[in-house]
């Protein structure tokens, strides 16, 4: 069922017990918007825990509080609501089996499964940062420094630092004002940039699998696995890729095990969350994923055949 976001805030605010949890493989916006709201609801008197079922990435160390996160390794987490950020439930792990609370879900995927029981979606802003931002109004808290800097991180990261189609005046103006609150635009950028060596020499690597399709319109990175095995991450590899002149749509394709395909892809132009979503996967028009079971040659043969047909 569809909330409104005055809903959203006042189921939260007659809660006692709440769990936060976001998405596996948690990037900026899944990890700022969780504490963000961590930190705004503890402020408001909540027990509040925060689960995600899976490794959070060293960079992301200088968010406040990143050490509430918590894997789910109890039995149980009973709670009043489970408040379920940027993902519908599916990608949430054992953090689904393990609270059985209600769920409130807040998120701008467009590929949104609807499946929660209260649902605040838009689907027109680029990060569920921007919705949290408008949250915090709703919810009467002022952002402090903390807040401003998890809401600043996510509004950045989605938006690939404020340059891709989805930065949109109100990015700008929710950014300016985080930035009002205490955050540090360089503290982001820096923390997010920095490479090791060996990650610098793995990009490399992989760089070097690059081929190009479809006369140029489509690029992609594929890494079978024995070159995975090898790296450290695949980080921002795709952005070596999407940087191709002419190139619509670039993919960063990864045998994570034999036979099993990760799949990124950012586009320009072409609907990328349609071709996601025929292999079970989602996302965004210019940015989505998804797994295809597969080993790498045949993955990569399946996954041109449908971007040709969206081309
Ligand atoms: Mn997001």
């Amino acid at each position: 069922m569809h909330i409104t976001l005055k809903e959203t805030a006042a189921k939260m605010l007659e809660a006692e017990n709440l769990v936060i949890t976001t998405h596996v493989n948690p990037d900026g916006d899944a990890l700022g918007s969780s504490l963000a709201l961590y930190h705004m609801l503890v402020r408001l008197g909540k027990n509040v825990e925060v689960l995600v079922d899976d490794d959070i990435p060293e960079s992301f160390g200088f968010l406040p509080d990143i050490e509430a996160i918590q894997k789910p390794e109890k039995e149980s987490y009973p709670a009043d609501y489970l408040i379920m950020l940027d993902v519908s439930k599916d990608r949430i792990g054992q953090v689904l089996n393990k609270c059985q609370a209600p769920i409130i879900n807040i998120d701008h995927h467009r590929t949104n499964d609807g499946e929660a029981d209260f649902l605040y979606l838009d689907a027109e802003k680029a990060a569920t940062a921007e919705i949290i931002y408008q949250l915090a109004q709703e919810l009467t808290v002022t952002p402090d420094s903390a807040v401003a800097l998890c809401i600043y991180t996510g509004l950045s990261t989605d938006t690939g630092n404020f340059r891709f189609s989805n930065t949109s005046a109100f990015t700008l103006r929710a950014a300016a004002d985080m930035v009002e609150a205490g955050a540090q635009p360089h503290v982001v950028s820096e923390a997010l940039e920095k490479r090791s060596f060996k990650e610098v020499l793995d990009r490399a690597k992989a760089m070097e699998t690059i081929e190009m399709a479809m006369e140029g319109r489509v690029a992609g990175i594929f890494i079978d696995n024995v070159l995975y095995e090898t790296l450290d991450t695949t980080e921002g590899f795709i952005d070596g890729v999407r940087i191709i002149d002419g190139v619509d749509v670039a993919v960063l394709m990864k045998e994570v095990e034999p036979g099993k395909c990760r799949v990124s892809m950012r586009s320009k132009g072409v609907d990328v969350s349609v071709i996601a979503t025929e292999f079970g996967g989602g996302g965004h028009v210019r940015a989505a994923g998804c797994t295809i079971e597969e080993p790498l040659v045949e993955a990569k043969t399946k996954l041109l055949e449908v971007i040709s047909r969206h081309i």
